[in-house]
């Protein structure tokens, strides 16, 4: 029998080579990995040639390739950033101490939730997104699609290591328990909500990575700061691949709503839908429905597990390392939008409690940056309707806001006027017919579905013509 040398097969820079448990850990897990890939990931495209992006270093430049790949052979590597010379944990009570290379004790529980919570995420969005392909508005999407979800299946190792190699039996059965839950899955389903959901067509695809993985920047973000340097150094390398992603995003949306105005501006109605455009009222309620479904994803305004994960060292703020205030947080406090009877008043809370708003706070601040490029893409259009974020307590299933009946724009309304006013406020199943109709598949190089503009350039060095996908 041939021994495969996975230290070969896997691109890494962890030495997997030399170690043997691992190595082991890993052999009895890729296979397990392959068939999910099969079952659960992208349908149809197993045997296409995709122009793809794969990690192959660390390094400043060149950390990754371009060339055309079948996907189920794509190189899913295991890489941390570099190390930083005698890095000390940055914040909490044992701030200043050398950061932990192993994972101690008392933390054991913690950090693994932590993990196996990011890790349930990454394959859950694969799944959610594997019926996409056969409705690409081009090839250049359609490799962006794949381009997204080759690497999520990547950050899935990333997790999956952790847990071998730190958190011995307990860490493997971890890890097969991520290839069997399943998003939408009655038995079992994915751990957080928003990605149980199927993503059902490609508007709603570009605002999962608009606002999403937006989610996943952040929290990779306040786990970059972790004093538990391997995942510290995982989650590092993991958001040099997440800008891809949210690029993705930001661009979709932003020629969709280009198609949207220069449709607007031709007709001289609002109305567009049937010369093949998508109505930007549409575009609003499918912005809120996903911004609001993202915002559940940062756990309750007061959680004692955030405060504890912060106390430990675990899970910083965005930025921590950088901030000029004390790193503790035992005395400072931190406003928060808390709904009363009949509205919204802001309160003071101790800071250490709030962690999940401030997280969020920097994640909405994130968000609005790209609704003003889109908002700068109709006015220059010429025309006058503008993109907003809805209040953070509309339609919110998670903390405070959870079963209250607040507005786009901010007002607690009855359960009465709110149900009328979702009409208006969320997709309805006109709206989701209506997209579904357009999302023809657009499958010859250079061309475009007729409710998006091409992107401005073509990517991994190509043109907008090139033939990213070969079937
Ligand atoms: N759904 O103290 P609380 C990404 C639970 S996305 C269901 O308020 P905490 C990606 C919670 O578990 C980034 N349950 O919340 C994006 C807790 O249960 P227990 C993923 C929820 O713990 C696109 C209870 O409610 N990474 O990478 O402070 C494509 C009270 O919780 C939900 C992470 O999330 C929910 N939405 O914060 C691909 C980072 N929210 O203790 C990938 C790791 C809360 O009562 N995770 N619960 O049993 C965390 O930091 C935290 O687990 C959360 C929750 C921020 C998610
Ligand atoms: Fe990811
Ligand atoms: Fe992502």
């Amino acid at each position: 029998m041939t021994r495969v040398d996975y230290g070969d097969l896997i691109p890494n820079n962890v030495d997997l080579g030399d170690d043997k448990r691992l190595e082991r850990a890993l052999a009895s897990w890729q296979p397990r990995y392959l068939e999910w890939w099969r079952s659960a990931g992208p349908q149809h495209f197993a045997s296409s040639d995709v122009y793809l992006r794969t990690a192959v270093s660390v390094g400043k430049e060149g950390w990754a390739n371009f060339d055309y790949v079948k996907m189920p052979e794509y190189r899913w590597g295991i890489f941390l950033a570099e190390p930083a010379a005698d890095r000390r944990v940055a914040f909490g009570a044992r701030r200043g101490e050398p950061v932990f290379q192993e994972v101690p004790g008392e933390y054991r529980f913690d950090l693994r939730r932590l993990i196996v919570v990011q890790g349930d995420t990454e394959p859950a969005s694969v799944e959610q997104q594997r019926h996409l392909g056969a409705t690409a508005p081009s090839l250049y999407d359609l490799r962006n699609l794949f381009q997204v979800n080759v690497e999520e299946g990547r950050h899935l190792w990333a997790m999956v290591y952790l847990l071998h190699r730190y958190f011995g039996r307990d860490g493997r059965e971890e890890a097969e328990a991520l290839l069997e839950r399943h998003s939408g899955d009655v038995d079992r389903p994915r751990l957080l909500e928003a990605f149980n959901k199927p993503t059902t067509d490609w508007l709603s695809f570009f605002f999962f990575t608009y606002f999403t993985d937006r989610d996943g920047k952040f929290q990779l973000h306040a786990l970059a700061e972790s004093a538990f340097d391997p995942l510290a150094r995982t989650t590092q390398f993991m958001l040099k691949e997440e800008a891809h992603h949210m690029f993705v995003g930001a661009t979709g949306i932003a020629r969709v709503v280009q198609r949207t105005a220069e449709l607007m501006r031709a007709e001289d109605s609002d109305d567009i839908q049937r010369l093949g455009g998508i109505n930007l009222s549409t575009i609003q309620r499918y912005l809120n429905a996903h911004f609001s479904v993202t915002l559940d994803l940062f756990g309750s305004e007061g959680s004692s597990n955030a405060a504890s994960y912060y106390a430990a060292g675990l899970k910083g703020r965005f930025h921590e390392s950088d901030r000029q205030d004390d790193h503790h947080l035992a005395e400072a406090s931190y406003p928060v939008d808390s709904p009363g009877d009949a509205d919204i008043t802001i309160r003071e809370v101790p800071a250490l409690q709030a962690l999940n708003v401030m997280l969020q706070d920097d994640f909405i601040d994130d968000c609005r940056k790209g609704v003003d490029r889109w908002n700068r893409i109709l006015s220059k259009a010429g025309v006058d309707v503008q993109l907003a974020l809805p209040h953070r307590g509309f339609n919110r299933s998670v903390g405070a806001f959870a079963g209250r009946h607040v507005t786009p724009d901010g007002r607690i309304v009855s359960a009465a006027e709110w149900e009328l006013g979702a009409r208006e406020w969320l997709p309805s199943e006109h709206d989701r017919d209506v997209v579904a109709e357009l999302m023809q598949p657009c499958t010859t190089p250079g061309e475009f579905a007729s409710w998006i503009a091409p992107p401005e350039t073509g990517v991994g060095g190509r043109e907008r013509d090139f033939a990213y996908v070969r079937t």
